[in-house]
């Protein structure tokens, strides 16, 4: 942890610049935030029984002996799907294989009909069809994937022939990505046959899903283009919100929530329109959840109206094709992952147009835990594309990104042709975005320190904890003079921040803790002269132990040295 640059934040985040090549960060930072903690409860689940042959072919299963049970369909109206706690060898490996190659439990859904149903997770206020225009403009469905699961593909797609207004769809194009999969070759050909609206597009190397998703884009011809994920499931009435946003202004950029498809049960999970969020990001670039602000939910009488949302996760959404051409579509500088969902949410804000989160339109996607197929070796694939993102869209601003990862840009290519396309669409600031779109995130320069918070006598830096979730401990570890895990900001109103969390003391460990703005147990004065950190609510001082390996809270000035803090660019 500690010699080890964390570009990431929340999440878990990148790993070092080696194995950050071939690992992406977790793909777990798109999971709505609060519904994060529900993979871990222990939840009581209905025992759903294993029928004698799976239905997705595969010939390596074997047949499990009881219990065997027909007479319910598994996963129907999004229920949860368990094994059997007691399995054949056989049956555990092939369980293990499709964790391994997909990341989620793809025996799991090959035991779920691919037209399964789904409870209906809209808000009554969403099913008054007076709300839409009648008049609504059709849409391409533009589906990328590299290696994805037969079953999950399969359901992705059916979801949106099953649900959709069959007028509303032009075509739905499945984009390639030079899959290895042997079921995604002729069985994928021969299937979709029988689908006039289905066109199967191949990629003719690895282009990532950015280049990916520009191919099926130059393949579409409706007004509108909806992106999608490969693993996917589309409920009833989704479409229609979201094409009615475009139809009333096409310089409107919508997204649907994005309900959870748990990676082990393939459970659907949804909240009414009380809980939707709305899209952020960090210094590091990394995307993130929040709740809807206060300013935003005053310009609407029903939570189930569309809201702003200052950036989009990036997977699903809909926007006008021309819209899209005259935002200059994707940086195709952009590789394999990341970094394209906030170039487009700055885009679009900043170029004139708004991007919406549309909560009466639901669409679940499985989020995984980490990242199943392979980045290229040798490149810090997401770095590159961050730095291009930041080069172009944030001015001044860029340099808190850079400080991030220890302003080490990297090659990151040309970018002369987005800076101009920048210039020729008179975009406006990033200042003017920050300001109206995201007040709320906090601005590096706006603290009284940023960097490390070294305890000099030791060499030691305070660390972020495993993992970014209340609660945690915090950590200390050798300062390695790098930013990443060991940045921090002095906020002006005392708070010791690391993006949304604060340093926090309740009377145990030292934790971070979301930051909630009111002092308090999140409260720190820097006494210049003793390098002391005085905590507010019990004014005790911040120290490294004895054994230097944690921090504790202790009386201050008892045992000074421990006690000495260096704040990184400290200015009173
Ligand atoms: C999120 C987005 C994803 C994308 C990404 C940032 C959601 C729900 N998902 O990550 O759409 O914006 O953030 O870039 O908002 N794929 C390819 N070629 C590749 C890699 C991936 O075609 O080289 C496909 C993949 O099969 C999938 C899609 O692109 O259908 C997104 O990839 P992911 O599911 O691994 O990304 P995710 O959901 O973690
Ligand atoms: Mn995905």
């Amino acid at each position: 942890n500690g010699n080890v640059i964390n570009a990431g934040g929340a999440g878990g985040g990148l790993r070092n610049e080696l194995d950050e090549a071939d690992i992406p960060p977790t793909a777990a930072k798109a999971r709505p935030k609060d519904l994060g903690r529900l993979s871990s409860e222990k939840k009581p689940r209905k025992k759903a029984a294993i029928p004698l042959k799976p239905k997705a072919q595969d010939d390596t299963r074997q047949v499990i002996d009881p219990p065997v049970n027909f007479e319910e369909s598994l996963g129907e109206m999004g229920k949860p799907v368990t094994l059997p706690n007691v399995i054949s060898d056989e049956m555990k490996k092939a369980v293990d294989d499709g964790w391994t190659n997909n990341a989620f439990n793809q025996y799991v859904s090959d035991l779920i009909s691919v037209h399964r149903t789904l409870p209906d997770p809209r808000d009554a206020w969403c099913k008054d069809t007076a709300r839409y225009l009648s008049n609504l403009p059709a849409t391409d469905i533009i589906i990328c994937f590299h290696n994805e699961a037969w079953t999950v593909l399969l359901r992705t797609v059916h979801s949106v022939l099953d649900r959709s207004p069959e007028h509303l769809i032009g075509k739905i194009i499945l984009v390639d990505d030079y899959s290895n999969m042997p079921h995604l070759k002729k069985q994928l050909e021969d299937y979709f046959a029988a689908y006039p609206k289905v066109q199967i597009v191949r990629g003719q190397k690895r282009e990532g899903l950015i280049r990916a998703r520009l191919l099926g884009a130059s393949y579409a011809k409706s007004p509108v283009l909806t992106y999608l994920d490969s693993h996917c499931e589309c409920t009833e009435g989704w479409l229609e919100p979201l094409l009615d946003r475009i139809a009333r202004n096409s310089t409107t950029v919508v997204c649907p929530v994005i309900d959870v498809i748990n990676d082990d049960t393939l459970e659907y999970h949804y909240r009414d329109s009380s809980g939707v969020n709305v899209g952020g990001f960090d210094w590091s670039l990394q995307f993130s959840w929040h709740a809807v602000p206060e300013r935003e939910k005053k310009r609407h009488n029903s939570t189930a109206e569309p809201v702003y949302s200052p950036t989009m996760a990036g997977g699903l959404f809909s926007i006008d094709r021309e819209f899209f051409n005259h935002l200059g579509t994707y940086d195709s500088g952009f590789d394999i992952w990341g970094g394209e969902n906030l170039e487009l949410s700055f885009k679009t804000w900043m170029c004139g147009g708004t991007l919406e989160i549309v909560p009466c339109s639901h669409v679940g996607h499985i989020f995984r835990k980490r990242s199943p197929y392979k980045w290229r070796s040798g490149v810090n694939v997401l770095r590159k594309n961050s730095v291009r993102l930041a080069e172009v869209w944030l001015d001044d601003y860029a340099q808190y990104y850079y400080y991030r990862i220890g302003n080490e840009k990297g090659d990151f290519g040309d970018v002369s042709d987005r800076k101009k396309l920048r210039e020729d669409l008179q975009c406006k600031s990033f200042k003017w975005y920050l300001d109206n779109i995201y007040p709320e995130l906090f601005i590096p320069g706006d603290a009284v320190a940023q960097g490390e918070i070294r305890n000099e006598p030791s060499s030691m830096c305070l660390d972020l904890p495993e993992k970014m979730e209340d609660d945690l401990p915090l950590s200390v570890y050798p300062c390695h003079g790098q930013g990443g895990n060991q940045y921090w900001m002095l906020s002006k109103t005392g708070e010791i921040r690391r993006d949304d969390f604060c340093l926090d003391y309740a009377g145990k460990d030292v934790v971070l803790y979301s930051c909630h703005g009111g002092k308090g147990n999140q409260f720190w004065t820097y006494r210049e002269n003793t390098k002391q950190l005085h905590h507010g609510t019990s004014g005790k001082c911040l120290a490294i132990n004895e054994a230097k390996d944690k921090v504790l809270m202790e009386e201050c000035g008892s045992s000074l040295t421990r006690q000495e803090w260096v704040l990184e660019g400290y200015d009173s």
